[in-house]
């Protein structure tokens, strides 16, 4: 039997497990990255497994998320990312540089090899080929230390792409179709590879929307062949030798199949506040807009950019809409300043913001109260943009530019002609800002340098046998990690310090949350189905840790939360009939019994004592996930079991 893409890359880096599906894998690591508001986290616990240099191929340190510095705070954090890097072997890619995603594209990953990222968008790599996935900053230090990264062996889909896209209909207008299809928990245990004819006429950069996309889906990652396309590409980028063709077998098996017709897709927007709520541009056109930012690691391409400065040369933007620009990467803003493309933007009146995250997280620029902003970015959550009344709208770039212009949300087909863009044959390259890790003999004099912000983590605990505790909060589907851990200007720059952030826990809920659960002492928190969709930041376990929850219940979980609160030590558990969600209330006291056989059968019951029912919930995880969580975490484990 054929094997497809992604199979082809997890045999090769198999170490554990059997590649059937839903068996517990383990997979040797190739490369890592982590940004600067999960990096302290990941660096912290890497430190604390004593191993004195990096063993993967090539680990990169972003500064991309906070780059504000509006206090020491950041300063000190990024000083510390940098001493890290600096003596255990790791590149340091610095502020200014770029969105870890896009400058990891263009300059470090290849086809065929593995990465894992502590941000959820990693799967944007797989626009090259390469086989990335979104994690913890506990799983990206193990993979630092040599360690293997677990998955649940996925489904794969493939989306099969027939035709070729219509002028002003984009890439992310297919991504905007798949998460149509799809919706958010679509893709939750599958890796989604695309194929078909269709995918030639896309370049790497267009591939990596789609699949920075995919992360929406809840999907583990997403994939394209490796061909001609990437072989140009990665010539373009002066990396030719790291080039391998990928493609799948034809007699590959997928567990679903997928068509979209390039020919009749139309531009599309996702409307407030899920990545899913999509319709087309024309049926909310006319509503009128008050801000358009273009960029995040979604849409911030050269080839993006050109396009946003072709459409907008010797036009206006309109009075009305503040319009905001961020090239993804300080090679992207290079060459649109080169080539004069640049000008075209500022004269249209769009304000230039850094080569950084900026507005996709909240750093800035957030809409006025009530505001619509539409972002070319990939996350509406609510909340999210810094406004909670804001209603954000996700959309291509071609559509943000037709709708600045016109000040009302407007199809870009209605702009005339496409304006010829054409890439150039080569990409200026330039790595000064990538700082390369001292050498071994060197590295053992540097000392690294910590700010106050930088707290302890919490310490998790082995799981006890026996557990009564409240309900501190009920919460229903779909809840993101921006709920239970906000990020944005006020909060990012304390990502390294876990007691001042659990004052802001899941405030997007219930602003009392944090000194109610802190009062419980311990607590149980109850929710819906895909909880914990979107960030990969491990703070959505370490902050509930630290205020004392002790178990979520869920209808289901998103992939990266599942795993970041079993390496917290937290307990994952799921109802065995839905039907109980509606039975337990906040403030109902739950008790557990003979808790760590249940976890280790996969069955637990537990006794509402202020109903006096009993329900029946699963731990469904792997077999290394539930001896990680039973130790209190995975730090525990690593310790007792060497970073095996
Ligand atoms: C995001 O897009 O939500 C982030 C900020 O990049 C996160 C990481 C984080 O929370 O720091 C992600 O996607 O994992
Ligand atoms: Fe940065 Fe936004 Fe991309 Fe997250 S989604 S990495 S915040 S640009």
């Amino acid at each position: 039997m054929g094997l497809t893409i992604a199979e082809k890359i997890i045999k090769s880096h198999l170490v554990a497990g059997t590649m059937a599906r839903g068996d517990e894998i383990a997979l040797s690591i190739d490369q890592t990255l982590t940004q600067d508001a999960t990096g302290t986290m990941a660096y912290l616990e890497f430190e604390t497994m004593g191993i004195p240099r990096v063993r993967t191929e090539r680990s990169v340190a972003y500064i991309d998320h906070n780059t504000l510095g509006t206090g020491f705070e950041n300063a000190d954090d990024h000083r510390y990312i940098a001493d890290v890097a600096k003596k255990y072997g790791i590149y340091f890619s610095r502020p200014g540089n770029g969105i870890c995603h896009q400058v990891h594209l263009e300059r470090f990953g290849r086809p065929g090899a593995t990465l894992i990222g502590s941000d959820s968008h990693t799967p944007t790599c797989g626009g090259l080929g390469m086989l990335a996935f979104g994690a913890g900053g506990m799983d990206v230090a193990v993979a630092m230390g040599g360690g293997a990264y677990h998955i649940t062996m996925p489904k794969i889909y493939k989306v099969e792409l027939t035709g070729r896209l219509r002028p002003f209909v984009t890439p992310k207008d297919i991504s905007l179709e798949i998460l149509r299809i799809l919706s958010v928990k679509g893709g939750v245990g599958a890796v989604i590879e695309w194929g078909g004819e269709g995918v030639l006429s896309l370049s790497v950069p267009e591939r990596a929307t789609i699949t920075n996309m995919g992360t929406e889906l809840g999907a583990t990652t997403s994939i394209f062949p490796s061909d001609e396309r990437t072989r140009q590409f990665l010539a373009a980028q002066e990396r030719e030798d790291v080039y391998v063709p990928l493609s799948a077998d034809p007699d590959a098996v997928y567990d679903r199949v997928i068509r979209i017709d390039l020919d009749s897709l139309e531009p599309l927007i996702a409307c407030p506040h899920s990545p899913d709520n999509v319709v087309t541009v024309r049926s909310v056109s006319g509503k009128p807009v008050d801000q358009v930012c273009v960029g995040s690691c979604t849409n911030s391409s050269l080839y993006d950019m050109l396009k946003v400065s072709a459409l907008l040369r010797g036009r206006v933007i309109s009075p009305s809409v503040s319009m905001s620009v961020s090239p993804g990467s300080r090679q992207v803003l290079t060459m649109l300043a080169d080539s004069g493309a640049l000008s075209d933007i500022l004269a249209s009146g769009a304000r230039l913001l850094e080569c950084a995250c900026g507005p996709c997280i909240g750093m800035g620029f957030s809409p006025n109260s009530g505001g619509v902003s539409l972002r070319t970015f990939n996350r509406n959550f609510e909340g999210r943009s810094g406004t909670k009344d804001a209603g954000v709208y996700l959309v291509s770039p071609e559509t943000a530019v037709a709708s600045a212009l016109a000040g009302v949300i407007t199809d870009p087909r209605g702009l005339g002609v496409m304006p010829e863009v054409s890439m150039p044959a080569s990409f200026a390259v330039n790595d000064s800002a990538v700082i390369p890790p001292a050498s071994p003999e060197e590295a053992a004099s540097i000392e690294i340098r910590r700010g106050p912000n930088i707290k302890p983590f919490p310490a998790a605990r082995p799981v006890s046998d026996a557990l009564r505790a409240p309900v501190s909060l009920k919460v229903g589907d779909n809840i993101t990690t921006d709920h239970i851990m906000p990020a944005g200007s006020k909060i990012l720059p304390y990502r390294s310090n876990i007691p001042y952030l659990s004052k802001f826990c899941f405030s997007v809920c219930d602003e009392t949350f944090s000194e109610r659960a802190k009062s419980l002492g311990e607590s149980i928190v109850i929710g819906g189905s895909n909880y914990g969709q979107g960030s990969s930041r491990e703070h959505a376990a370490l902050v509930p840790l630290y205020l004392g929850v002790r178990a979520v219940i869920a209808k289901s979980f998103a992939r990266i939360h599942a795993a970041n609160l079993v390496n917290a030590g937290i307990i994952p558990l799921t109802f065995g009939d839905p039907a109980d969600y509606d039975k337990i209330g906040a403030g109902d006291v739950l008790s557990f019994s003979e808790l760590r056989a249940g976890i280790e059968s996969g069955t637990v019951t537990v006794k509402n004592e202020t109903t006096g029912e009993e329900y029946r919930l699963l731990c469904d995880i792997t077999g290394r996930a539930r001896e990680v969580l039973l130790c209190g975490g995975l730090l525990e484990y690593t310790k007792t079991h060497g970073g095996k």
